[in-house]
């Protein structure tokens, strides 16, 4: 037990959903654009097992359908070979020690015409196309950042046949795939946020409007994929002012307070929450006031939230350090410190120094900038 005199530290053991992470430290979901045809291969279980000292690896976002991708060389949850390419990564990340999640994605807006099933436009809340930009490798293998595509709004009667693909792709990810749960990807503007948000909701039926209304859609998602697996192997990671992919509302605070509210009796393991801007400044705000952190996780805890509370976003060791030893956090997620340094976990406990990312090779390529960064011994 944690004392004055003996601190909870980052190394110290945790509880998340039935599992005893062996640490506080988890990778946080990163995409990377290295799966051919939307299929992992030999080199992502190797990158994801070489980062299996985390007590939590989340995978980078991947589609629970084709309809859900948004940009080359992501990797699916849907087809047989992605399922089976996933399964080498779960069982050597499990042979060395580690947990792993799957990160769902469904894009909504953010994708492109040629990236959908029969070269159709992308789907979203409304028909307002993104100011954001797309993931795109030509013929001659050469990748670029392209205008997203203008979408369709989705019919009321097209949303249970899309939860339906939630519920399907998580019982693949646990029975066939082998991951220890899912985590719903409902942040940085993708199809679930882009329902929470009014900026990219627009909708005058019982899916828009108000906040009850814009958190109807991700909260049904949420219901389905516990019901179909528990609470205990899902956790749900938001971003509650993040500006990515043009995700945008004037008032954060009351929808994602009411947002966790909700979640807060399907008995989650985890609320994963990006503080400020993606990737980005930490004290980013949308609206006129400094979103309120604390109280989002409050607001969660006087429902009656148990699960565990993970946060991310530009920690330093210092940071992170405190945010658990103060019981604010649980977990903290690193993304780049990650990528550079498949050894973050033994790199903070023995504060050794870290090797420094390379902004070049984190989208697409080989194994250069993947798995090729080398460990302290
Ligand atoms: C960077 C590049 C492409 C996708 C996210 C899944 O922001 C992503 C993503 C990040 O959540």
């Amino acid at each position: 037990m944690a004392s004055l005199s003996n601190p909870v530290t980052l190394f110290d053991p945790v509880t998340v959903g039935d599992l005893t992470l062996s640490n506080r430290i988890a990778l946080a979901p990163l995409t990377r654009n290295r799966a051919p045809h939307a299929v992992p291969t030999a080199a992502t279980a190797l990158y994801y097992t070489q980062r299996a000292t985390a007590g939590l690896l989340i995978t980078e976002a991947t589609a629970i359908t084709h309809q859900g991708q948004g940009y080359a060389d992501v990797p699916g949850l849907y087809a047989p070979e992605q399922l089976a390419g996933w399964r080498k990564v779960t069982d050597s990340v499990h042979e060395a020690g580690g947990r792993i999640f799957v990160q769902l994605w469904h894009v909504g807006r953010i994708s492109h015409n040629t990236l959908q099933p029969g070269g159709q436009a992308p789907v979203a809340p409304s028909a307002i196309r993104a100011k954001a930009k797309t993931y795109l490798i030509d013929a001659d293998g050469n990748g670029g950042f392209t205008e997203t595509s203008e979408p369709r709004a989705l019919e009321a009667a097209e949303l249970p046949g899309i939860v339906e693909d939630y519920r399907k792709a998580v019982r693949a990810a646990i029975d066939t795939a082998g991951f220890d749960g899912v985590e719903i990807h409902a942040a940085n503007g993708y199809l679930l946020d882009q329902f929470l948000r009014s900026d990219s909701n627009h909708r005058t039926d019982e899916y828009g409007g108000g906040i009850e209304n814009r958190i109807r859609f991700p909260l049904a998602v949420a219901k389905a994929i516990v019901d179909e697996i528990g609470g205990k192997r899902t956790g749900i990671r938001i971003s509650p002012v993040t500006p990515a992919n043009d995700a945008s509302d004037p008032d954060p605070q009351p929808l994602f307070e009411a947002f966790v509210r909700a979640l807060a009796p399907l008995g989650l393991a985890y609320i994963h929450v990006v503080e400020g801007a993606t990737g980005g400044a930490r004290d980013y705000r949308q609206g006129d006031k400094p979103f309120d952190y604390a109280a989002l996780k409050d607001a969660y805890r006087q429902a009656g939230g148990e699960g565990a509370w993970i946060v991310n976003n530009g920690y330093t060791r210092e940071l992170a350090q405190a945010a658990v030893e103060s019981g604010y956090a649980d977990l903290v997620a690193f993304g780049k410190p990650f990528i550079a340094n498949p050894d973050l976990v033994r790199r903070l406990r023995e504060n050794a120094p870290l090797n420094t990312p390379d902004t070049a090779t984190f989208y697409g390529g080989d194994d250069h900038g993947y798995t090729d960064y080398p460990t302290l011994d």
